[in-house]
Order: structure tokens, then sequence, then C-alpha cells
């Protein structure tokens, strides 16, 4: 047998439980034990043997949270979250991104292999009410849990606290024929982590919430579903897990101290199974783990926790036994070859509530930061100098590359971060080096991943160039963005209010 990981890898000084702010999950008291919900699988508009078509609509909705009044909230083609997009590798997708929400938004897709700014959806690519944009591109990467979320700058946070987050899959023949679980709904299922709270009538206040160093709710979500259980008809479940949250870390660990395997991160499989009994996971990032449940019998239970609180119930029945293990290799990562003469780009993420920054800046959708050679593979050093004590992670996350970590403060990176990454979380006081490789030319964004942060300015940009046919990018500016969000507010643009837009005027930033 493998080692077994007994340890969240992480220094428990610099977890977010030492904020003043930080908020515990408590289980909500007035909801009765009910299914876990599984996200439909968003059916095509239309396929052939290469090509797929695809509508996602971005619309508003109600959803039964708690008893008697329903929650107003926002959904891709769904009243909250979203349905789950499938992309197979090699395929060409084309896609209608259409606007129904009363509000423009954007249609990010984390962790995809695709062109910026417009394709890849952050701030450059509104979409306004009632329109509809059109991207075509073709899936080039291995199988991953990804994911779809608004990326307005500077109301991501908002968007998504209201419910614009759902998830993606890659799949590829590769993965396809792994003996691990593979049945979507079935033994196969996302479980999107999110932390909400609810206020008159049963509604979200993000204002009354909004905390600029990330905004916390106590009351667990689970792919939307308060107190869930989920029916374990199977030996081996694969949990595809998402922190779709804005600022909360999750620390998972089961009842009975049960150990599970970790498959994959955020851009794929891992090279080999990692086992162990506890997982944390900070936002934006993904964890595919696998858990065996061959010790328990018919009627049984197994708890998953996050810190003390039980977040999700899964009630054992009668399966299939099966003796098979998980394989020792999974599959082979491409690890880019670099020199000693390596370029070396540095990000400083400083600051915390309203001086959030990156580089001593904060962000600005006209300003390219850093520049990379499209194809090139160089070393970024990621730090946060927040001090050890009073500090937060901040979860750093990359568009336009999934890349490989290297060190934490010149030390091993931990063992269930080698495979292929967009965030990573970097602890108060460390410097995180990565190896990114950015395939495709554009220019993305780079920030931090608790949504406040980011809006509020902890947030850059670079462009990827191909020196032999350099580009010139017509970028979005704020000005027009603020005119259509006071519009579609109906309000004078003097009284708009975004999350982020406090941290700029207190800093006296230009936005
Ligand atoms: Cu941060």
């Amino acid at each position: 047998m493998s080692k077994i990981y007994d340890s969240y890898f992480y220094n428990i000084k610099d977890i977010d439980r030492t904020d003043g702010a930080y908020k515990e999950l408590e289980v909500n008291q007035e909801v009765p034990a009910q299914k876990l919900k599984i996200p439909e699988l968003l059916k095509p508009d239309n396929q052939t043997e290469t090509d797929t078509f695809y509508t996602v609509e971005a619309r508003t909705g109600e959803t039964q949270f708690l008893p008697d009044k329903k929650t107003k909230t926002f959904g891709y083609n769904a009243n909250y979250l979203g349905k789950t997009i499938v992309f197979e590798n090699g395929k060409n997708i084309h896609i209608n991104l259409k606007n129904s929400l009363p509000i423009l938004t954007t249609f990010h897709w984390h962790g995809l292999n695709v062109s910026g700014p417009i394709i890849d959806g952050g701030c450059h690519a509104p979409v306004y009410p009632g329109e509809t944009n059109h991207i075509d591109f073709t899936v080039d990467q291995p199988a991953a849990t990804l994911w779809l979320h608004a990326h307005p700058c500077p109301a991501t946070a908002q968007e998504v606290w209201k419910g614009l987050a759902t998830m993606v899959l890659i799949k590829d023949k590769i993965t396809d024929q792994l003996p691990i679980p593979k049945e979507y709904g079935i033994d196969d299922i996302p479980l999107i982590l999110q932390d909400r709270n609810f206020h008159e009538d049963n509604q979200f206040n993000y204002r009354k919430d909004y905390d600029p160093d990330g905004t916390l709710g106590t009351v667990p979500l689970i792919n939307g579903t308060i107190n869930p259980y989920f029916e374990v008809k199977t030996q081996k479940v694969r949990f595809r897990i998402l922190n779709g949250s804005n600022r909360r870390e999750w620390r998972l660990h089961f009842s009975d101290d049960l150990t599970f395997a970790q498959i994959g991160s955020d851009g794929g499989l891992l090279e080999e199974p990692v086992y162990m009994k506890k997982l944390m996971i900070t936002c934006a990032e993904r964890d595919e783990v696998v858990v065996d449940f061959g010790n328990y019998q018919p009627g049984d239970q197994v708890i998953l926790y996050s810190d003390k609180t039980p977040i999700l119930t899964l009630k054992i029945h009668n399966f299939k036994k099966d003796s098979d293990n998980l394989p020792d290799h999974l599959v082979d990562i491409v690890d880019h070859p670099v020199t000693e003469n390596t370029k070396i780009h540095e990000v400083l993420m400083s600051g915390m509530d309203e001086t959030v920054a990156i580089n001593g800046k904060k962000f600005n959708m006209q300003r390219i930061d850093d520049r990379q050679q499209v194809g090139n593979t160089e070393y970024w050093d990621i730090t946060n100098n927040n001090e050890v004590d009073g500090g937060m992670i901040h979860p750093y996350h990359m568009h336009g590359t999934l890349f490989k970590v290297v060190s934490r403060n010149g030390k091993a990176p931990y063992p269930n971060e080698l495979g292929l990454k967009d965030t990573i979380s970097v602890n108060p006081n460390e410097t995180v080096r990565i190896k990114v490789t950015c395939p495709k030319t554009g220019v993305y964004m780079n920030h931090c991943h608790i949504l406040e942060h980011e809006d509020g300015g902890m947030m850059a940009q670079f462009e990827v160039f191909d020196p032999n046919h350099p580009k010139e990018y017509r970028l979005m500016d704020m000005n027009t963005l603020m005119q259509a969000f006071a519009k579609e507010l109906k309000i004078p643009e003097s009284e708009v209010w975004l999350g982020g837009m406090d941290s700029y005027e207190k800093t006296n930033t230009e936005m």
C-alpha cells in the first residue's frame, strides 16, 4: 500500500480561521435532509462527428433553498448554478453565449485552453442584456474538471454569489479507458462547494454580506443543496470537487477517518493517485477523489465534513463488490524543459481588505503588466507577503495556461499538486515557483481567486505574444462598463455599487 497522508499540508497558522471576520459553517436546522442535486448535462443544440454546438444561457431564476419563499438567483440554463457542459478533446466547439439577465455578464472558461481575451471570457468580453455572442474553438487538452463562471469587473463576486458558476468536463480517450469510476450521476459525481447567507424573505443580500477580504456564508450549499445526502450504489465513487466559494477554504475529511485517493486536480488526472485522509481545497481549485466504500455494509452512513461541520451524508446501499485497485499509474503529464537562463516573472500579492494589489498596483483593464512568448516555458514566482499571523492564503489563478508547480519557498510542492494546475494557493510569507507554458496568444488575466480580492484589484494581465505575428488588442475600459451597469440598473452612474469599487475608492485608485 502507498503512503497515506494525514495532513492538510498547510500550516495551521495560515488558514482562514485566523482572520477576525471568519465564520464557521453551520448545519441549517430549517431544512430536512434532501437528495444531493446532480446538475443535468447540457444537451448540445446539434452535433456531428467533428463539431458540437451549444447554447449557454445566463438567466434569472427562483430556487427553493429554504422552506417557504424561494430565493432569486442566477444560473446557466438553470435557476441556480447550471447544467454540466461536456467537451470532448479534439472536437470543434461552437457556443452561443446568451445573456438573458438584466445586467451585463461575461462567460469565463476557467482552465480551458482557448485564446484571450474574448473567447477566454474575462472582463474584455461583456455580453450585454438581451444579446448573444458567439465563440468557436477546438478542444486541445487532456480530460479534466473545469468550470464556467461570470468574470465582469468589478462584479465577478456578486454574479457568482447569485449563482453564475457551473462545471465543465473535458473527456478524452485515454481517461475513458482507465479503470476509474466514470458514469456521470452514478459513480462520477460533481460536488460544487459554496457557502451562503439568507436574509429577509430567504433572499441573498450580497451587499449586506460583502467583505473586502472575501464574503463568507454560514450555510453550506453542495450543488445548491442544503443538508444533502447521496445514495452510494457502487463500491467506488469519484467526486469531482470544485471550490466555487467566493472566499472559503474547505478542509474535507470523512467520518471514521476514511482514506481516499486523490486522482486529479485542476488540469486533469495526476500521474499517480495520492492516498489521504484530509484535503484542503482553496477557491477555484478542483480536486478529483475516489472513495472506496468496500468496508461498509448496506445501511451504513459515511459523513463528509469540512472542519467540524457535516456537509454531505453518504448512504450506503447494496453494491456489487469489486476487488480492483486503482491503477498505480494514471496518465503521463508533459513536463516542458527549462534552462539555466529561463526567464523568471515576479508576482507579489500584497495587502489585505481594500489595499490588495499585485506588484503594488491595482488592476487596470487598459494596462498590460507582463508578457510571455507563446509556446515558451518560463518561471513565475508568486509571492504572498502577508504576515504569517493574521495573513491569508491567496489562491493565485492564471488564465491561458495549465502550469506545473516547482517549489514552495524552495521546498518540494505538496504531493497532490504535482499535476497540471491553473490555481495555486500561496501561503502568507511564501513564494511558490510555477512553470508556465502558454499555448495560445492573447491577453489574459492573472489574479487572486478570492473573488472580492480580484474585484478589489488584486489582479493583473499579461500578453502571450507571437513575435512573428504581433497583434493589437482593443481592450475594454471601466467607463464603458460603468455606463452600461448604470443604464441596466436604471440609476445614475454615481449610485452604482459593485463590490470591488470600494477598494479603488478607499485607496484613491482609478479603476
Ligand atoms: Cu487574495
